[in-house]
């Protein structure tokens, strides 16, 4: 069928980069592509001859996961033309982020990279990452959210998403997703020391975001190129790919804690909401206290119940080293708490007096708005799962 020039592979299995490499090759370039067939012979040739013009060299690996439009088959007829170039067919599993990392696991030089098989992304500015990939960083993207960057022609809903889903990267990984202006980007180089020893558990779209989250990264440079229109073939992204970002994030913020630690942090969680509701309505029913100072005190009960359970019982051994680190980091998380506190006090008041809702009310709607941001905010000061 095609003369051996295709490699079979197999998906559904664990993948592990190496840290073996041929120092031959300046860099690889992986190419996930599904029914590209219309635009992988166009984008072949022009990385070929914009590296080799620019004197690196380098391996062009095509992974495809069985397109129905055989796109390897039309890539694997540009051998003869373009040597560098290695296709690789996969079959039994599907998904762009762990075709990536599967081309990977098939490459042969210090520096990885990847790009779209479609044609959106501008092959003249590899030779700016590979530029910007100094001895002292691990990984350069190419962003769309630097000057002289953009997106040709999204619509207004599409802008929206791509900026709400950074936005809700940046608040639960922050340290990942903060460290560069375009996390969504499918578009980068890294060196294969900052990844070969890390397990990678691609998911979906993003796998910048798993490189940056699991990978050992040192410096991170970046460089502008504007996405441009698809001319051939249709766009893959789906609905679904919304979900499996928001189950990627959970998985990078979540998953590193074992079980029982995060069983004991969901125990924690859910016991303080009723420490803090049975503490105010003892406070304003039972002792008659007003409104305000039975939610403040309430919120501070909750507050000491929840960071004292979770240093000395759900995180016991894995936070605070010492007494006096305690001591600092509970007063630092009460300052911060302390603020949210008090834009508790002011929702309630406002609720009842101006929306007229009973002060039991305001106060469960104050709750229940406010608890998560609180876990956020303390999460960030008193544990911390992933890098982010
Ligand atoms: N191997 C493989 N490649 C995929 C898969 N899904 C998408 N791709 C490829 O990944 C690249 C990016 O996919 P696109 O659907 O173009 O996504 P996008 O560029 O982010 O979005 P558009 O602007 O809508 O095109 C293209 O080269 C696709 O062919 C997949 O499941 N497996
Ligand atoms: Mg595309």
């Amino acid at each position: 069928m095609t003369g051996g020039a295709v490699v079979d592979v197999v998906g559904g299995q664990a993948l592990q980069i190496t840290s073996d490499h041929d120092g031959d090759v300046d860099v690889s370039l992986v190419i996930p592509t599904f029914n590209e067939a219309g635009n992988i012979a166009d984008l072949v040739r022009r990385l070929h001859s914009i590296l080799g013009d620019a004197g690196v060299s380098h391996e062009l690996i095509v992974v495809d996961d069985d397109s129905p439009d055989r796109t390897w088959e039309v890539a694997a007829g540009l051998i003869d033309e373009v040597p560098t170039l290695r296709v690789l067919r996969r079959t039994g599993e599907s998904g762009l982020a762990s075709a990536v990392v599967c081309g990977w696991t098939h490459a042969r030089s210090r520096v990885l990279g990847v790009i779209d098989g479609d044609g959106q992304h501008p092959p003249e500015v590899l030779v700016e990452l590979l530029a910007a990939l100094d001895e002292r960083t691990d990984v350069a993207v190419a962003s769309r959210h630097l000057p002289g960057g953009g997106v040709s022609n999204w619509s207004a809903t599409r802008r929206l998403l791509s900026r709400g889903a950074q936005a809700l990267g940046l608040l639960l990984l922050p340290g990942t997703v903060g460290r560069v202006t375009d996390p969504m980007s499918g578009y980068f180089l890294v060196r294969r020391e900052a990844v070969a020893a890390q397990e990678l558990h691609p998911v979906g779209y993003k796998i910048l975001l798993e490189v940056l989250a699991r990978g050992d990264i040192r410096r991170v440079a970046e460089a502008p190129y504007v996405f441009l229109e698809r001319e051939r073939g249709e766009s893959k992204v789906r609905p679904l790919h919304y979900l499996d970002y928001l189950r990627h994030l959970m998985r990078l913020r979540v998953l590193p804690l074992r079980s029982q630690a995060l069983a004991r942090y969901l125990a924690v969680t859910l016991t303080a909401l009723v420490v803090d509701a049975a503490t105010f309505v003892w406070l304003f029913d039972g002792l008659d206290l007003n409104l305000t100072r039975s939610a403040a005190l309430a919120g501070e009960v909750a507050i000491l119940y929840t960071v004292l359970l979770l240093d000395l019982w759900t995180f016991a051994g894995r936070v605070a080293r010492t007494a006096l680190d305690r001591i600092r980091r509970l007063l630092g998380v009460q300052l911060a708490l302390g603020v949210l506190l008090f834009g508790r006090l002011m929702v309630i008041n406002a609720l009842v007096n101006w929306f007229h809702l009973g002060p039991l009310a305001a106060f469960l709607v104050a709750l229940a708005a406010m608890t998560p941001v609180g876990h956020l905010l303390g999460s960030r000061l008193t544990w911390r799962p992933a890098r982010g």
